[in-house]
């Protein structure tokens, strides 16, 4: 650091500068991303709520109140009732969380001291962080013909040092749905925590639902399901970090909870300590803002763009993977390797991500991808055809 204050202006021209060496989503290239910019307002609100902070709830009542109210709503549109959770920094946060709530919960109730998880192989990689840090086995679990987690595969990969057991509720790669219905009766047969990663599908399947798609049940109105992450700041729309993770029993949340004598309340469930009241503050005024209405007109727009790329990359001769169930879309050229056509779209300026399984170019299908963009990219694709 220098020794002197630099004027405003300066510092501001040189962040900008800087900022510029960034992608804009506005400009439709950014095509891997599960983040979008937030709405409008829900930035406004976010810089409102800057200085609060949740890690001392009892100096921010009405901050915390307001966290309590985007739990409870959150959680009625995942068929709760009564939830207990927390807005943490995103998906990463809220997995390590449920998974440290179900060792704590064995360790206390079952005396399981080497815990395992039981996660699909298609599972994030947010997982293995959680793994490590909380000092738990991973048991990979198979995938089935269509990419989804097999069934048979969780119920053997069960001992008796299994803590919990994972499925997704729209893959990082390929945004499909486990057959969570089956896995929350296995998981409930042998009395084992089963968590549901929706941190993309979260805000999205609910609403597809509504609007007469045909979706699984993934969420709390399977009696198995003991938490969900669900993340703001990828379908919902709010800035980035809000990621959500709702626990079906308050008991989840005491296994976490270490003393906190000197603060406001006198312990704590959180991984962070001091946090953010923004974050929750953005995304209720987004829930409000946008409305069940809202997010489901959002949800099919991007449903038919989803459908206007798949169509429009088979009608040039691409394989498309397998039928999209979320708006995410993967494909392969018949010849080209993924990866060499990733470079062949990167030096078009495109900024796709390749998928490991299988390997395939992966396309999600974000608020800030407009018609016109996929036209644009249809029409490249075409060329390289
Ligand atoms: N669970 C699932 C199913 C996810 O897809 C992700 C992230 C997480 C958990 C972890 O969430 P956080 O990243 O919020 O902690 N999925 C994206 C991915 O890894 C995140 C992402 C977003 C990546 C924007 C790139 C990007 O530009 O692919």
């Amino acid at each position: 650091m220098q020794d002197e204050p630099i004027d405003k202006e300066d510092i501001l021209k040189e962040l900008n500068d800087f900022h510029k060496l960034d992608y804009k989503y506005s400009e439709g290239r950014i095509l891997g991303s599960m983040c979008t910019e937030a709405h409008p307002f829900a930035k406004e609100v976010y810089c409102k709520f800057l200085d609060t902070n949740l890690g001392d709830p009892g100096l921010f009542k009405g901050t915390k109140h307001i966290e309590n109210e985007v739990i409870k709503s959150i959680g009625n549109l995942l068929s709760l009732e009564r939830a207990y959770g927390n807005i943490v920094t995103g998906g990463t946060e809220a997995n390590l969380m449920a998974i440290r709530a179900a060792r704590n919960h064995a360790r206390k109730y079952k005396g399981i001291k080497n815990g395992e998880i039981i996660i699909p192989s298609s599972a994030h990689f947010s997982f293995k962080k959680a793994a490590d840090m909380l000092n738990l086995k991973i048991v990979e679990a198979k995938l089935d013909e269509h990419y989804k987690i097999d069934v048979e595969s969780v119920r053997r990969a069960i001992s008796e040092n299994t803590v919990a057991i994972v499925a997704i509720a729209g893959t990082t790669e390929l945004g499909l749905i486990d057959p969570i219905e089956e896995i929350s009766k296995i998981a409930q047969e042998h009395n084992i925590y089963f968590h549901v990663d929706a941190a993309f599908g979260g805000f999205s399947i609910p609403f597809l639902k509504n609007l007469g798609y045909e979706v699984p049940v993934f969420d709390f109105s399977l009696d198995g399901v003991c938490s969900i992450t669900v993340d703001p700041h990828k379908m919902g729309l709010a800035p980035i970090p809000a990621g959500g993770i709702i626990f079906r029993k308050e008991e989840y949340l005491q296994v976490m909870a270490v003393d906190s004598p000197y603060l406001t309340v006198k312990t704590q469930s959180t991984i962070v300590g001091t946090r953010l009241g923004a974050s929750s503050a953005a995304t209720y005024a987004i829930m409000k803002y946008f409305g069940k209405n809202g997010y489901s007109k959002l949800v099919k727009s991007l449903m038919d763009n989803t459908y206007f790329l798949k169509e429009g990359l088979e009608n040039i001769g691409y394989d498309v993977v397998c039928e999209p169930e979320l708006n995410i879309v993967a494909f392969n050229h018949p010849e080209i390797e993924a990866y060499e056509l990733s470079k062949k779209l990167d030096e078009l300026g495109w900024k796709v991500s390749v998928a490991k399984c299988p390997i395939a170019i992966r396309i999600v299908l974000m608020n800030h991808i407009k018609k016109r963009h996929l036209e644009e990219l249809l029409e490249d694709l075409e060329k390289i055809y």
